[in-house]
């Protein structure tokens, strides 16, 4: 697939993502949205983490509002296209992370908040801007956000449409850290270097067993436990990490 509305880029291991309609702060369009898919499902070899972020000043404004092919059916556009783009999220092979570089409104804030991790430039700010124009909160908000920062701040955050600072998302717990602007790209590469670096099944046994706890009780969790760390004492991460830590040397993970 020829890319137009992303950049796609591979250096040490890590893909970089790149939403590109800076003149639209980088609204989702349909073309927009099946590269995303596509781009994040069909990653290419030896890539072990994957960075999302946006051209020029914001990071991405939601749904593109003047996509009028997207606005026919609501219920359409967001089953048939939303959902498998929040998939292909939330089900990476790799980690992800969102490096919020600018404005992440509606559902331009949401599909951040889906990655693993999200690390924002002070500057930037997240908006449940749905209800400026008259819609609810769509693209997994209802479900994440009310899981990080409890039922009071997402309600508030839902209702009032206002810019949430990164900071203060920091604070509530709803991304993982706020960077100095002059620290951000040197802070995300970090972190991408070391989740491309790390165990990557690993990582992903714990996205799952975070996302299963939600629904677990703790008995049932604790066999969610069992049954993903049974399947990591039998991988080659394992056998190198312990490997390593007895020979006193830093772990080479290779597992994919
Ligand atoms: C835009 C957009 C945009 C097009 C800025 N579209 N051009 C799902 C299913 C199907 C349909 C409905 O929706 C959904 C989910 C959703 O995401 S609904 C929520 C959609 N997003 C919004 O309502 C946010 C709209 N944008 C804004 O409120 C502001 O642009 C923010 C607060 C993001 C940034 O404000 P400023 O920094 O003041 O920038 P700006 O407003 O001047 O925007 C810069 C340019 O980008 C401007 O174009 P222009 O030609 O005048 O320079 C905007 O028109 C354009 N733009 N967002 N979503």
């Amino acid at each position: 697939m020829t890319y137009e509305t992303i950049l796609l880029s591979v250096a040490e291991g890590v893909a970089t993502l790149t939403l590109n309609r800076p003149e639209a702060l980088n609204a989702l369009n349909g073309r927009m949205r099946a590269e995303i898919t596509a781009a994040l499902t069909h990653l290419p070899e030896g890539v072990r983490s994957v960075v999302i972020t946006g051209a020029g000043r914001g990071f991405c404004s939601g749904q593109d509002l003047t996509d009028a092919a997207s606005a026919i059916d609501l219920e359409r556009t967001l089953r048939e296209e939303y959902e498998p783009m929040l998939a292909a999220i939330t089900g990476c092979a790799v980690p992800v992370i969102a490096a919020v570089n600018g404005v992440a409104a509606g559902a331009g804030a949401n599909l951040a908040l889906a990655a693993d991790v999200v690390i924002a430039t002070e500057s930037a700010t997240f908006i449940q801007a749905f209800t400026r124009i008259g819609l609810i909160p769509d693209a997994g908000g209802t479900w994440i956000i009310p899981r990080a920062v409890g039922a009071a701040r997402a309600m508030g955050m839902m209702l009032f449409a206002e810019p949430v600072t990164a900071r203060q998302a920091a604070d509530w717990g709803l991304i993982w850290e706020a960077l100095p602007d002059d620290d951000f790209h040197a802070g995300v590469a970090r972190r991408a270097q070391a989740l491309a670096q790390g165990p990557t099944q690993a990582f992903l046994s714990i996205r799952e067993a975070l996302a299963a706890s939600f629904g677990n009780d703790m008995g049932e969790q604790l066999a969610v436990e069992a049954r993903l760390q049974g399947r990591a004492g039998h991988s080659a991460d394992f056998a190198e990490g312990v490997g390593a830590f007895l020979q006193k040397r830093k772990p080479v993970f290779r597992g994919r």
